[in-house]
């Protein structure tokens, strides 16, 4: 069980582009052991391995919380191969961006191809909030933050919030 603690924005870590992971190791497999537990103490339902610092192409989900009951699934290397052209708008939040949520606009169902923490290559057909978790995740593996997506003036609005949040935390 090891906590481990998420970078906030505004951290240019958070924008690198995450590399694929050469084969699923056990130290791969404790990377997201490590990241469970970090989003479980964060009230997270997803967390993304650039997340707690570590540029690697590895995701961990769990939508199925309830009553203690944990069942996290790991997802390296995931890959979109399909979306819909119907789309879906979520109000989606992000650890890394505390205290900021908004409407983000996504394909409302994509088809997506990852190594699970056997290695194994799983295909994976998803809608709804998995849809959506997915696709926030993947676009933490490419630099994105949720906050990219919103218009000029909500994107600058949210950056001076959480930096001017930052400079407080610093010096409290
Ligand atoms: O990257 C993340 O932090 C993942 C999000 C999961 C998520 C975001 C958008 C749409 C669907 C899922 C968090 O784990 S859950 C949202 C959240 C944000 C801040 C505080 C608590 C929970
Ligand atoms: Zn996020």
């Amino acid at each position: 069980m090891t906590v481990r603690p998420i970078l906030t924005a505004p951290d240019p870590r958070l924008q690198a582009v995450s590399t694929d992971v050469e084969t699923v190791t056990d130290e791969i497999r404790t990377l997201v052991d490590d990241m469970a537990d970090s989003m479980y103490a964060a009230d997270g339902i997803g967390l993304a391995a650039i997340q707690i610092g570590v540029a690697s192409r590895v995701l961990v989900i769990d939508l199925d919380q309830k009553e203690g009951k944990k069942n996290p699934i790991g997802y390296i290397n995931p890959k979109i191969i399909w979306a819909s052209e119907e789309t879906a708008v979520f109000e989606e939040g992000c650890l890394s961006v505390p205290e900021i949520w908004d409407d983000v606009e996504r394909p409302a169902r994509i088809k997506c191809e990852y190594l699970d923490r056997d290695g194994k290559k799983q295909t994976l057909e998803a809608d709804g909030l998995l849809a959506t978790c997915l696709q926030h995740e993947m676009d933490h593996l490419n630099g994105v933050l949720f906050i990219d997506h919103l218009s000029r003036l909500k994107k600058s609005m949210a950056v001076r919030k959480l930096t001017k949040a930052k400079k407080l935390k610093e010096t409290a």
